[in-house]
């Protein structure tokens, strides 16, 4: 890999499957156990409460249950070897980037472990189920929600990451389907920024055409290799 001075990395849940964490969209992933319009909208919370707070209890008691692999330890090497100006990403929302060792990720989709209150709109860090409607840390009301971006939500921090997509010069994504946007949108955006794109993951996404460069494989050999030769470049 040649000298980059700003690098802009976007995660998905390919880079936690390794963990023990469902994607979306393989067999028998997430979203094939739920319609998406159920347990991921606004629309769905309102008409079945239960049902999503259930399904966020039981991706967050997952959570618990499983570490980081290879790939996030590799990400938080670059994080802290690296010289120059690092963006980390993430569509997840489970904290393996954290536990790995990564100190500054960017949740656009939000966290399994914050907690949105509809009441007084505060976040609070949360580690514990929601189904029994417990109170809210700031104003007690029992109206808390995953703080988490549904489908039809505007994603966190958009201007920030257009900013330094706009001045990167590698973009990588990493363990994406490319499936969900705007996220699935950055390539060409640091793409139409004259940045370089390396796209990190199973098998082609759906935005494979857009990346200058790929690697095709599971996360936690493939981040590992790529980050020892960033950092020897
Ligand atoms: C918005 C959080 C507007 C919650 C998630 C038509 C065209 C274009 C766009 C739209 C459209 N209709 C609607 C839209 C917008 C919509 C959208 O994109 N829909 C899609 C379905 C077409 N987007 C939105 O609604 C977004 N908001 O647009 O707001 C707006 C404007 C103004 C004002 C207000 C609003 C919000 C989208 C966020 C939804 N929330 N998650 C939760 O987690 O429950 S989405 C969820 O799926 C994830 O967060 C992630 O972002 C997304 C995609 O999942 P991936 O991470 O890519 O996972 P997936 O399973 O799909 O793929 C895994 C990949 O890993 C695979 O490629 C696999 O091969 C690979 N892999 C597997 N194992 C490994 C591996 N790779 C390496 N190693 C391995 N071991």
């Amino acid at each position: 890999m040649a000298d980059f001075d700003n690098i802009v990395i976007l995660t998905g849940a390919g880079i936690s499957a390794e963990s023990g964490i469902d994607t979306f969209r393989s067999a028998g992933g997430l979203w094939e156990q739920h319609r998406i319009e159920d347990v991921a909208t606004p629309e769905g919370f309102a008409r079945n409460p239960d049902l999503v707070l259930g399904f966020y209890d039981a991706r967050r008691e997952a959570l618990s249950k499983v570490g980081p692999n290879p790939a996030h330890t590799a990400l938080a090497r670059l994080e802290r070897e690296f010289s120059g100006n690092l963006l980390l990403v993430t569509q997840n929302v489970d904290d393996l980037h954290e536990r790995g060792g990564c100190s500054q990720v960017l949740h656009m989709h939000g966290e399994l472990k914050s907690a949105l209150c509809t009441s007084c709109e505060v976040r609070s860090p949360w580690d514990a189920p929601m189904s029994q409607r417990p109170a809210c840390p700031v104003c007690q009301a029992p109206t808390l929600r995953p703080d988490v971006v549904w489908f039809g939500e505007m994603p966190y921090q958009m201007e920030r990451i257009y900013t330094a997509l706009s001045q990167c010069d590698l973009f990588v994504s990493i363990g994406t389907s490319g499936a969900v946007y705007p996220a699935a949108g950055f390539v060409q955006e640091a793409r139409g920024h004259g940045a370089e794109t390396l796209e990190l993951n199973l098998e082609p996404s759906e935005g494979s055409h857009f990346f200058s460069q790929a690697r095709y494989g599971k996360a936690g050999e493939l981040v590992p290799a790529w980050v020892d030769e960033l950092l020897k470049a």
